[in-house]
């Protein structure tokens, strides 16, 4: 049916560029500071990724995830977030809440001390500027420079890897800056205290000896389904603490996220997850967190859209904000 030449039709177009979640973009390079309760932060790389055994394509990763459609998407005249409506509990969350998008990080592919070096730069200007750092990857080997800056600002604070990998190798055919051994480097700094890994299926036996020999706290991904999430958050996360969190979006059943870039069988539903997420966000003060292994390795909207909406409901159990119920 033809539109009424009198009648109105609303915009007529929308901003080229997506953003994550609507979010204002913000130049961490000019701007003087960060008005922002998060900062996004892409990191599009999968230098990581050993090549030819590993699939990559997660460099694709924070634009996959810009591009997946949430309920979480429109930005107000003021700057803050629309907010989403959950049908489930009746409530506008996130509404107010100040989302930044800062950005990709500049990869400087080959020159993986570069990258690294820029990204835990990046991650450490927002959170000194005050805004919770939610850096979106690219492969997993991201997490060692962005808990590194986070760790900087924030000094000690405990980690908690969600996946169903370690990834707590000393070295990966000789190279200690992988994405199967970046946590083994995160559990080296200083700055971090305990170390509690969720959701592990698919371990080498020489990385679980080392986890024992270390004082990694762990549970299976058995562990998790027998005793449920929040239980075991509850036994082995630290109350008031600093939490960094990694969350691999791999620890969810393979058939969940077949465009991740190593989808295991037998994990954990995407209610289990938000379920664990909820329990985290609830232990503590959540420092940062990244989402990680996104890939375009075989194209598919469901795993961005799964990966954009664990953003939101851990955004939302962080800073939950629920206003009057009623859909607004
Ligand atoms: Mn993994």
């Amino acid at each position: 049916m033809a539109v009424h030449p009198d009648e109105p039709i609303g915009p007529l177009t929308r901003p080229g560029t997506r953003t994550f979640f609507g979010a204002p973009q913000v130049d961490l390079e000019t701007a003087e500071s960060l008005e922002a309760d998060v900062g996004f932060l892409g990191i599009p790389t999968d230098q990581g990724v050993i090549i030819p055994f590993i699939r990559s394509g997660a460099y694709a990763g924070p634009r996959l995830v810009r591009e997946a459609r949430t309920r979480l998407r429109e930005t107000r005249p003021d700057g803050t977030s629309a907010g989403w409506f959950d049908i489930e509990t009746e409530r506008q969350y996130l509404e107010g809440v100040r989302l930044a998008d800062c950005g990709d990080v500049l990869i400087a592919s080959g020159d993986v001390q570069l990258s690294w070096g820029r990204t835990t730069a990046a991650a450490r200007r927002i959170a000194e500027r005050g805004a919770m750092v939610v850096a979106v990857g690219g492969d997993h080997s991201i997490s060692f420079p962005v808990g590194r800056g986070v760790a900087e600002v924030f000094g000690n604070v405990d980690v908690v890897h969600i996946d169903a990998h370690a990834d707590f190798a000393d070295s990966i055919y000789g190279s200690k800056f992988q994405h199967g051994s970046q946590l083994r480097r995160l559990f080296e700094l200083p700055t971090t205290d305990r170390f509690t890994a969720l959701g592990l299926r698919a371990v080498d036996r020489d990385q679980y000896d080392d986890m024992k020999r270390l004082g990694v706290v762990y549970a299976s991904t058995a562990t998790l389904l027998d005793e449920g999430p929040a239980a075991v958050v509850d036994r082995l996360v630290r109350p008031g603490r600093d939490l960094y969190v990694s969350i691999d979006i791999d620890v969810l059943d393979g058939g969940l996220v077949p465009g991740t870039t190593l989808p295991e069988p037998g994990g954990i539903g995407f209610r289990q997850l938000r379920e664990l997420l909820v329990a985290i966000a609830a232990k503590g003060r959540i420092a940062g967190f990244d989402i990680v292994e996104t890939s375009a390795a075989q194209a598919d909207v469901h795993t961005s859209m799964t990966s954009a909406w664990l953003i939101v409901h851990f955004l939302t159990a962080i800073l939950g904000r629920p206003s009057q119920g009623g859909g607004a």
